[in-house]
């Protein structure tokens, strides 16, 4: 059984023109043994980074972290504010309704494929039920 349960992963439409868009999931870890989220790819975009949210100096700014670390019973939210895929160099705009694979590489756990909705604009996880 694949010890990784990916919830509602979710993309936000993109507007014309738009080169970066974001993805948000739940991620639980029902394994035995810690694993790390070291990369992600998928076909509509040129790249992916793993980026969190963080306030420093008073202001929400993004950086880039190397992996996500996932202890056993683990569950990370990706949504607003936090942790988030960023789809780097969209090869076309994403719309609402639309589904494309995502694939997630694990350290230990390999690669396991997943299917993104895209919501509207400005969607959270938390309001897809
Ligand atoms: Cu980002």
């Amino acid at each position: 059984m694949d010890p990784f349960l990916i919830d509602r992963p979710i993309a936000r439409a993109t507007v014309p023109g738009a080169t970066t868009a974001i993805v948000f999931f739940t991620i639980s870890n029902a394994g035995k043994e810690t694993d790390r989220l070291l990369r992600a790819s998928t076909p509509v975009a040129s790249g992916v980074a793993l980026h969190q949210m963080a306030v420093e100096g008073g202001m929400m700014k993004m950086r880039a972290v190397p992996s996500l670390e996932l202890r056993p019973g683990a569950r990370i939210e990706l949504q607003p504010g936090g942790y988030h895929l960023m789809l780097l160099d969209l090869k076309h705009p994403l719309k609402a309704g639309e589904k494309f694979p995502m694939m997630l590489t694990f350290e230990r756990g390999g690669t396991v494929t997943v299917p993104v909705q895209v919501e509207a604009l400005g969607a959270t996880p938390a309001e897809r039920k």
